[in-house]
């Protein structure tokens, strides 16, 4: 049912190449969401609703979510859900919070200084996705950021739920709600990220658009982007776990088939040297699928070109499999995973040994859930206070410091052929150059 792929003996110099994975066609969806986002550019909310009530089946008034109806979701929320969302918020809270920056002044030359300033953005959309799948935790993972970060306002969209009055999913309200977010959208797919890019009469434009979504969501994300600023464009789920015979294959099967859940095209890989553990686990992986509730769809992505268990000759060159490959989650199931783990450079998101599964990442270790899927994660990082946040250079010279800079400004400025920028140090000085 999973595939193998056997890298023993020596690696491919080109690893990327061999190591299952995806192919995600944002490309051919661009051409669809051009025309949507266009629609919401010139027609505003009108166009919005257009579109939600053509692909969610959902006639709306507004596309705002009325202020009472958040309140009301809170109220029918089942308790247990509602302690342990709070109790996700605290811990996200607390690893969030340690991630603020202070701004760094460095004197450069007596008198010159360069002051970094963390400014927040200024206004924030974040999609939180309605489809098959309702995170009220993707709530937390992308809001906790932002207001750590100190972005002043803050809304949230969600596709509109035929199913709940055309609102978005209560959970997702409910969880809105326990965070003191009261701007809420239901809007969801390209449509909703248009929303934020132009703004429209009933949702002001934001600078910047966050969260997961659907492939239009990603479409329009790439579409968008330098209209709004975007986080990432947020792939299907994925799941690296680098093991060796020490591992339990219990453990290691559930935990593939945890992120398996998510989509017929997330991701689910094995990297050991151990034959046997492979063996274990594929045959526990049949055991428990056949077990859990979505068994079909995880049967597919298992059987999916983008999992695998690939087989090398030891940890270090699963590392090199790893290191390649960059999930968006990897787990280290080694002996001394602590030195391996150390070791690795390219993943979303690192869950060392055995009591730290991808589980509890997703709702309450305190990091965040909103990771760079797709291999990006040899460039990018998971959603953070960062995201968030601009650095802006503040500059300071006086008079003294800046007479010492002309004379190597005016060099450079000639030597780029760019008289002008040399004369404007030298205007300070009645046009001559100091000495
Ligand atoms: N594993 C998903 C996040 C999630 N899991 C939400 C459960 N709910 C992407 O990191
Ligand atoms: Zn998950």
């Amino acid at each position: 049912m999973i595939s193998r792929i056997d890298l023993r003996g020596s690696l491919p110099g080109d690893l990327r190449s061999v190591l299952p994975r995806a192919e995600l066609d944002v490309e051919a969806a661009l051409e669809k969401v051009r025309p949507i986002c266009e629609d919401v550019r010139h027609h505003g909310a009108a166009a919005v609703r257009k579109y939600t009530e053509r692909f969610d089946g959902v006639a709306q008034e507004s596309t705002r979510v009325p202020a009472e109806e958040i309140g009301k979701a809170l109220a029918g929320l089942d308790p247990a859900v509602r302690d342990a969302l709070e109790e996700a918020i605290r811990r996200t809270r607390k690893v969030h919070r340690d991630q603020r920056r202070t701004d760094v002044t460095t004197q450069v030359v007596p008198g010159g200084t360069v002051t970094e300033k963390w400014i927040p953005v200024g206004r924030v959309g974040l999609y939180v996705p309605g489809g098959r799948a309702v995170y009220p935790s993707s709530v937390v993972m992308n809001v906790v950021p932002a207001q750590e970060a100190g972005v002043g306002s803050l809304a949230v969209t969600s596709p509109a739920q035929k199913d709940f009055g055309g609102l978005p999913h209560p959970t997702i309200l409910a969880a809105c709600a326990l965070l003191g977010v009261d701007e809420v959208y239901a809007a969801g797919g390209a449509q909703a990220v248009a929303m934020f890019a132009y703004g429209t009469e009933e949702c002001p434009r934001a600078d910047l658009v966050t969260g997961p979504g659907n492939i239009w969501v990603a479409a329009a994300k790439r579409l968008l982007k330098g209209v709004i600023g975007i986080d990432s464009e947020a792939g299907p789920t994925e799941i690296a776990v680098l093991a060796d015979r020490t591992a339990d294959p219990v453990h290691v099967a559930a935990d593939l088939i945890s992120q398996a859940e998510h989509d017929v095209l997330a991701a689910a890989v094995l990297v050991t040297d151990s034959p046997e553990l492979a063996d274990a686990v594929e045959a526990e992986l049949a055991v428990q699928v056949g077990r859990t509730k979505h068994g079909e769809r995880i049967t597919e992505a298992l059987a999916g070109r983008q999992s695998g268990i690939v087989l090398v000759d030891d940890v270090e060159a699963g590392l090199k499999v790893v290191d390649a490959y960059a999930a968006e989650h990897l787990e280290i199931q080694t002996a001394d995973a602590d030195a391996v783990a150390a070791r690795v450079r390219n993943a979303g998101a690192v869950f060392v040994g055995a009591f730290a599964p991808v589980s509890l990442g997703d709702y309450l270790a305190g990091s965040n859930h909103v990771l760079p899927t797709g291999g990006c994660a040899c460039h990018s990082s998971g959603l953070s206070v960062q995201s968030f946040l601009r650095g802006v250079h503040v500059v300071k010279y006086d008079r003294t410091a800046l007479a010492d800079a002309t004379a190597r400004v005016v060099t450079l400025a000639e030597a780029e052929d760019l008289p002008a920028h040399g004369a404007a140090m030298k205007a300070r000085f009645d046009w001559e150059i100091p000495s």
